[in-house]
């Protein structure tokens, strides 16, 4: 076991900056055996004992009476109309609905404990944040029946081991949205935003990792390096790119790509055929040096009030005709299994072909300040 990295993890878990369950995961990857690693944990006190990750979690005790109550934190546009009707009406429960434009917002609110919120919706690595602060509730299996409708693909996730916290959401890609009719040739490369041509006709994403990763694999890297070198270099290729955007913003820019006041936006695919619904000569590249792809999971807050209802509304979008509604909204593609051939407009799993250019983004546990530090950097350049 490598020591300077084993010193350097013990450092993190006694600052806060990883959990408990983090630190094992880590120093077992490291070589550590178990019983030195619950030793240290032992020696630490407190918290909870340790979970072995090989040990598959224990159903928890029954959840109690269905709650009247739900209150579900989401993305903005993630969503079909009548989802929430359908459940309040069939199960008797009160939704509140809020939405969100970023894991950072959403993760803002869950760190100083605020909302009151019983669902929420993070991408993939937040989950792996979450988990490690104790921030969300494990699952109680034997209410979510329907599990068995997931897609082998979104089972046992590398983000939520044996889905301990989460159940899929929806699926995407992180690409470019455009105005054919606009912009031509077609853009295929994220040096699109370079282009001074198209200056203050541009935005790329309100959000750290999908702003920076793109500029990363613009440069063949991993969108997750935490290299400073490669971090230099997408800073300086960021800040002139910045030279010639309009803003950073999400997923508000689909009016401005309706109305013609964005050209080329970076943007999820999903969003994007939202957009196109409304103008169709809004198309969406993938760039030829990859972007990003990835998973949003519900889960619950371990504060969340009512919990047995947060199991319920997940087991009711786990239901082909629920899932497929879903996704014929939002076209984002769905880890429901049975309603892909019941999508209005097919969202396929990605090809293998297609996964070799895609990337999940992943945790960046301490180098999150060196990337947090950049983005502010490049937002005030
Ligand atoms: C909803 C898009 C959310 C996708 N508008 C982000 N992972």
């Amino acid at each position: 076991m490598k020591r300077n990295e084993a010193d350097s993890l013990f450092a993190d878990l006694l600052a806060g900056r990883i959990g408990r369950r983090e630190f094992v995961i880590q120093t077992l990857a490291l070589g550590a055996s178990v019983s030195s690693v619950a030793a240290v944990l032992q020696a630490c006190g407190g918290g909870e004992p340790a979970a072995d990750p090989n040990v598959k979690p224990v159903a928890e005790g029954d959840l109690p009476e269905l709650e009247k109550e739900l209150h579900i934190y989401n993305w903005s546009d993630y969503i079909a109309e009548e989802t929430i009707p359908a459940f309040e009406k069939e199960f008797g429960v009160k939704v509140t609905y809020d939405v969100y434009e970023s894991n950072e917002e959403l993760m803002a609110k869950l760190q100083v404990g605020a909302g009151g919120y019983d669902l929420v919706v993070p991408t993939g690595y937040i989950v792996t944040v979450l988990a490690a602060q104790n921030l969300l509730f494990p699952l109680n299996k034997k209410y979510l029946t329907n599990f068995g409708n997931v897609a082998p693909m979104f089972v046992n996730p590398g983000f939520d081991p044996e889905n301990k916290f989460g159940v899929p959401w929806q699926w995407g890609t992180t690409g470019i949205a455009y105005r054919a009719d606009k912009v031509i040739p077609a853009p295929d490369s994220w040096a699109v935003f370079h282009d001074t041509k198209l200056a203050g006709k541009m935005t790329q994403m309100d959000d750290m990792r999908d702003a920076i990763g793109a500029w990363l694999k613009f440069r063949g890297k991993s969108l997750n390096s935490v290299d400073p070198a490669d971090l230099a270099q997408a800073k300086t290729d960021a800040i002139a790119a910045k030279a010639n955007l309009k803003a950073y913003l999400s997923a508000p820019v689909k009016g401005q790509l309706v109305a013609g006041d964005v050209w080329v936006a970076q943007l999820w695919n999903g969003d994007t055929a939202q957009a196109r619904v409304e103008q169709p000569e809004i198309a969406y590249v993938l760039p030829k040096e990859g972007g990003g792809v990835w998973t949003d999971s519900l889960v619950i807050p371990a504060s969340a009030p009512h919990k047995r209802a947060a199991h319920e509304f997940m087991n009711f979008i786990l239901r082909p005709d629920i899932a497929a509604g879903i996704s014929n909204f939002t076209g984002y593609g769905t880890p429901v299994q049975p309603a892909l051939d019941k999508l209005t407009v097919p969202v396929p799993l990605p090809t293998e072909e297609e996964l070799k250019r895609l990337e999940y983004q992943t945790d960046l546990a301490a180098a999150t300040e060196a990337w947090d530090q950049l983005w502010t950097e490049i937002k005030s350049s």
